[in-house]
């Protein structure tokens, strides 16, 4: 059991060094600097399979050392918290023994490439939970201030009762298709394709901003380029060509698009792709209610659009609000009016929220039992595109 890390420090570990790797260390260093957090997080150890490799990411990202195998880590007397950021393959197994070890753990999305893998650690959570453990699931968008203020208003009922969910994420990362294959291409280490690795993220979202649930989905999934040159080396999204002639098949999909119902009876219409030529990161959100709407594009993240409908038609129209006043979720810390976050910012945010619960004795959200749902839904879309037919989703 861990539920009071000594001296008012949480020291943390993380497995995994690459791009996500990357954007939680930044989070890990700089939380604590910006924010007054009620327990002091120390980087202690960094764990990747490559013992050079991971010794040359510990110093680069800040970490005060190195390790290479995961299972010593996190049976480790001097670390409070499991910082999960490898592939989907082996989340489960990493977060339920850590978690059965007394460790809390925060773990990149989407929960698991499975759904039993995720009711697995989502039990495994309930456990830990009856010791003070706690256990977070990365879905870093909910902490852009843009997204955190749209829940807000949506709570506050300014825009009426919600009607209409329409929600995108679009890349074109691997549009080419000269682009490299990776192991976000490959169903036994992802899961799935833009369905799990990004489709998540707008499940996720919409379900937070409206505070409803999907019941119901009917989707399709297509994989436009079956086969891909393997890549010889890999960082962030893209690679560089590997040996001539070489291919690895592609075992996820494409693109995913389905629709959804809500609880609360709102219709959903929902589209994640790779594909998108000229889209590189763009979440685009729009809730249309009795009272108004609200639209948000993370390709302009600081804004938020509103339209207020009870005001008179002459001058009604979409407002452009900056989220960028320190009375927004989470600006305080950060700059003055108008200077804007970036993508590393939510990244922050989820830090300070996952420290402020852990100390707090609360649950942070989401839940490992959030992401076990939005896994459902997404292996509900799988289904229904196999057998054609809408899918309910388990409550
Ligand atoms: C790749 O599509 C990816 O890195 C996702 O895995 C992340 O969750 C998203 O934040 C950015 O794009």
């Amino acid at each position: 059991m861990n539920d009071t890390p000594s001296a008012g420090t949480l020291a943390v570990a993380m497995v995994g060094h690459a791009f996500m790797g990357a954007a939680h260390s930044q989070a890990w260093r700089t939380a604590p600097r910006f924010f007054d957090l009620p327990l002091d997080p120390t980087m202690s150890v960094l764990c990747g399979r490559d013992a050079g490799r991971a010794a040359a990411a510990a110093s680069r990202l800040g970490w005060a050392e190195s390790a290479t195998d995961w299972r010593s880590v996190i049976t480790r007397d001097d670390v409070d918290l499991v910082d999960i950021c490898t592939p989907g393959d082996s989340h489960a197994e990493i977060a339920v023994a850590a978690l059965d070890a007394g460790k809390h753990v925060l773990c990149e999305k989407p929960l698991a490439n499975t759904v039993a893998e995720a009711e697995q650690m989502a039990e495994a959570a309930e456990r830990a939970r009856a010791a003070g453990v706690r256990a977070m699931v990365g879905f870093t968008y909910r902490r852009v201030p843009a997204i955190a203020f749209a829940r807000q208003l949506v709570a506050e009922g300014r825009i009426g009762e919600v009607r209409h969910v329409r929600a995108q994420y679009l890349q074109d990362w691997i549009a080419d298709p000269e682009a490299p294959h990776s192991w976000r291409l490959d169903k036994e280490r992802a899961g799935s394709g833009a369905l799990g690795d990004i489709g998540a993220h707008i499940v996720d979202l919409t379900q937070f901003i409206t505070q409803d649930r999907i019941t119901e989905v009917s989707g399709q999934l297509v994989t436009f380029v079956k086969e891909r040159p393997v890549a010889a080396e890999h960082s962030g999204l893209s690679g560089t060509a590997g040996r001539a002639g070489e291919t690895a098949p592609v075992t996820v999909d494409d693109a995913a698009v389905f629709l959804a119902k809500f609880t609360g009876g709102a219709v959903g219409v929902f589209e994640a792709t790779r594909f998108a030529t000229g889209r590189k990161n763009a979440i685009r959100i729009e809730i249309n209610g009795s009272a108004g709407s609200l639209a948000f594009d993370f390709e302009d993240m600081n804004v938020l659009h509103l339209y207020d409908a009870t005001e008179p038609d002459e001058t009604a129209g979409f407002k452009r609000i900056l989220v960028t006043e320190s009375t927004h979720p989470y600006v305080a810390a950060w700059w003055p009016p108008g200077h804007g976050l970036g993508y590393e910012h939510g990244f922050t945010h989820q830090v300070v929220d996952l420290v402020t619960a852990i100390a707090e004795g609360t649950d942070p959200a989401p839940t490992f039992a959030d992401g076990l749902q939005v896994q459902r839904v997404l292996a509900a879309v799988e289904t229904s595109s196999d057998t054609r037919l809408w899918q309910e989703i388990p409550a």
